[in-house]
């Protein structure tokens, strides 16, 4: 290879490593981090706040990093909570928002849905005879 070849294969090189660096963030870098536990007595748990419940914007990139206790009862598959998003105006299920919790701790990167307004996570493994009090206030402002 000549010097010139050589210097222009470095070029290259570099500018398509700093072309993927610009492209491609490492996961979750831009994302907001929301914690969570829910937990054994069936309940989620937002640190901070007494009644958890969750307020993001349309469209935002967020990281749910979820701690799971496993409750009296779980699902075959080993997961020992769900958390589900539902629409509050017909309780319908938002794409992409129906998560299984298996025991520690696990992260999602999701994107909140587009539309604003009311929503409700819901829990969707039998945990526990509270389960069906398993449930969190979610809302999403414009
Ligand atoms: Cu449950």
């Amino acid at each position: 290879m000549t010097a010139y070849a050589k210097i222009r294969h470095m070029l290259m090189c570099g500018v398509a490593v700093s072309a993927l660096l610009g492209t491609v963030p490492p996961a979750g870098a831009q994302a907001r981090i929301i914690e969570i536990t829910a937990d054994r007595d069936s309940r989620y748990k937002i640190a901070g706040q007494r009644i958890p419940e969750i307020t993001v914007k349309a469209g935002e990139r967020i990281m749910l990093r979820v701690t799971a206790n496993r409750g009296k009862s779980w699902n075959r598959d080993g997961s020992i909570h769900g958390f589900t998003l539902l629409r509050a105006k017909d309780r319908t299920k938002v794409d992409g928002w129906d998560l299984l919790l298996k025991p520690g701790k696990q992260e999602f990167l999701l994107t909140v849905p587009n539309e604003p307004g009311l929503y409700e996570v819901i829990c969707t493994v039998i945990c526990s005879q509270d389960h069906e009090g398993m449930h969190m206030k979610f809302t999403v402002l414009t």
